[in-house]
């Protein structure tokens, strides 16, 4: 059994400061445990001294870790890169100099650090998905993870899928896919493991009791991305209390334990000294960000009702993350919000007006992006941001037509919708990014679908999406009136 190490040591580029010396009754050499042990608690060395049948010493066999540089990490994938074997031999022929040996790997190891960080100070990550269903399904999956830690900063230097017939409830992967990954994590020099899977305050327990590395899960990457992406106050409120509200049950430690969980990516959680307090001032801490969006809340529904009074329409341009609603709201209105290739880009959305044929006027919202599974912490915190579109008397729900999974963004973005009472509200759907489709593509997606297609990087595409838009508004602000006036802005739109 190994005694508590602590955390000495641990994390300032530097061995453990310990040498492992044990005997093997077999002569067998170095077990996978013995290495595993040697990786997990970076010891400086770990030795097997063979006992022989008459008692006396046979061979040393001893091993210690390597440190892994950037240029042999990529050209060297396997897992045999990460330790040396020093010759086994008899005890009386040892003359290595250990002490030697180990301040000079160590300053190796320091080295490759201190180029590291000159040139690049973000987060590095593994990231891990495990499955219950078939492989492509963890690929898609991972791919938009990977996405996602993108938009956060964060390098990604490797992805492991695992698939099982059930996902393990103490751990997720499993004992020995956990040691697997973590050994993984140190060859790599990775900073933080991100789960594709949200894990339960146990598990996210568990899997920090074995390792020192921070460990994030999909919700916690993407409240991550909120939160640098925050500008308002309103936004910043909001997305406190998601991250409040997320971390409360997984705070049970005290000290390193706990500002581990919160650190975030770059160490960019909630404020540290704000959350090194107990659970008792974090709850009051959610109380007082609630009051306050309460407070928004209200003063967003009288001037909600102030603009239905002026009984100017409002449109809404909804859908996934990075399908082009604030490059649309650009092109539509000449404006020059921000539009970026990352995800959640958008943050505290913007309106505009908007011209429309006929000399109309209408107000245009850009909103903030959809994903799937989109954390319900995260929906409750912006509700009141998610309210705007309530008003709203037409949806453009914009896809983004060149992604692989069209599909299920559309159906992704359906159920948000659904979920946040929208359903009812006219939509209109829109493919984006048609300029990156074949003409079979197009033609296909034309004749599949009752939508406008545009491009929202080319203005002269949106004429017909202009003429769609008004009509469906003239529609949706007659029925809003009465059947009767229906009637005739049908009749109307027939005739032209
Ligand atoms: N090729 C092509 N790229 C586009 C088009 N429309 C938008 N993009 C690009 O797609 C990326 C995302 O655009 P945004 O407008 O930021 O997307 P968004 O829907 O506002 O995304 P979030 O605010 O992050 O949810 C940017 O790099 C845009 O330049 C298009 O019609 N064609
Ligand atoms: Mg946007």
């Amino acid at each position: 059994m190994w005694p508590d190490l602590k955390r000495s040591r641990v994390g300032a580029g530097r061995f453990r400061g310990l040498r492992c010396l044990h005997t093997h009754l077999a002569g067998e050499s170095l077990t996978q445990d013995d290495l595993a042990d040697l990786a997990l608690l970076r010891l400086d060395l770990m030795a097997a001294i063979d006992v022989r049948s008459d008692g006396l010493p046979g061979l040393v066999r001893a091993a210690h870790l390597l440190p892994v540089d950037a240029a042999s990490r990529d050209a060297d994938k396997e897992q045999n890169g990460m330790w040396v074997f020093l010759e086994p031999c008899a005890p009386s022929q040892l003359d290595t100099d250990f002490l030697d040996l180990i301040e000079s790997l160590e300053e190796e190891l320091a080295r490759a650090r201190h180029i590291r960080s000159q040139t690049d100070n973000r987060d590095r990550a593994i990231l891990v998905s495990v499955t219950t269903d078939s492989a492509s399904v963890a690929e898609e999956s991972i791919e938009e993870l990977s996405e996602l830690a993108r938009s956060a900063g964060v390098v990604v230097l490797d992805r492991i899928i695992q698939r099982r017939p059930k996902l393990d409830p103490r751990s997720l992967v499993g004992r020995g896919k956990l040691d697997e990954i973590i050994i993984r994590s140190l060859q790599l020099g990775v900073d933080v493991i991100v789960f594709d899977q949200n894990l339960s305050p146990a598990q996210a327990r568990a899997i920090n009791e074995a390792t020192d590395l921070k460990i994030i899960d999909r919700t916690q990457l993407i409240l991550d991305i909120f939160a640098q992406r925050a500008q308002s106050r309103e936004g910043k409120i909001q997305v406190e209390l998601a991250q409040l509200k997320y971390m409360l049950p997984r705070l049970t430690g005290s000290g390193t334990e706990m500002s581990r969980l919160m650190g975030g990516i770059g160490g960019r959680g909630p404020g540290e000294t704000k959350l090194e307090v107990d659970r008792r001032r974090v709850r009051d801490r959610i109380h007082h960000l609630e009051r306050q969006i309460e407070q928004i809340r209200t003063s967003r529904r009288v001037q909600r009702t102030r603009r239905e009074r002026r009984d100017v329409p409002v449109i809404s341009i909804v859908g996934y993350t990075n399908a082009g609603k604030s490059t649309l709201l650009n092109a539509l209105t000449a404006s020059s919000v921000t539009a970026e290739d990352r995800m959640f880009a958008t943050l505290d959305p913007t309106s505009r007006r908007l011209r429309l044929p006929r000399d109309r006027e209408v107000i245009i919202n850009d909103t903030v992006g959809f994903i799937r599974d989109l954390p319900p912490d995260l929906i409750t915190a912006f509700r009141a941001t998610l309210e705007e579109m309530e008003g709203s008397d037409l949806l453009l729900h914009l896809a983004d037509a060149s992604s692989p999974q069209l599909e299920g963004h559309i159906a992704s973005v359906e159920k948000i919708l659904e979920d946040l009472g929208l359903a009812s509200i006219p939509r209109l759907l829109v493919f984006n990014k048609i300029d990156l489709l074949s003409e079979d593509e197009l033609s296909g997606l034309r004749s599949a679908n009752d939508a406008v297609a545009v491009s929202a990087l080319d203005r002269s595409t949106l004429v017909r999406l202009v003429e769609r838009t008004g009509d469906m508004l003239t529609l949706a602000m007659a029925e809003k009136n009465t059947p009767v006036g229906r009637e005739r802005a049908e009749q109307t739109i027939d005739a032209r």
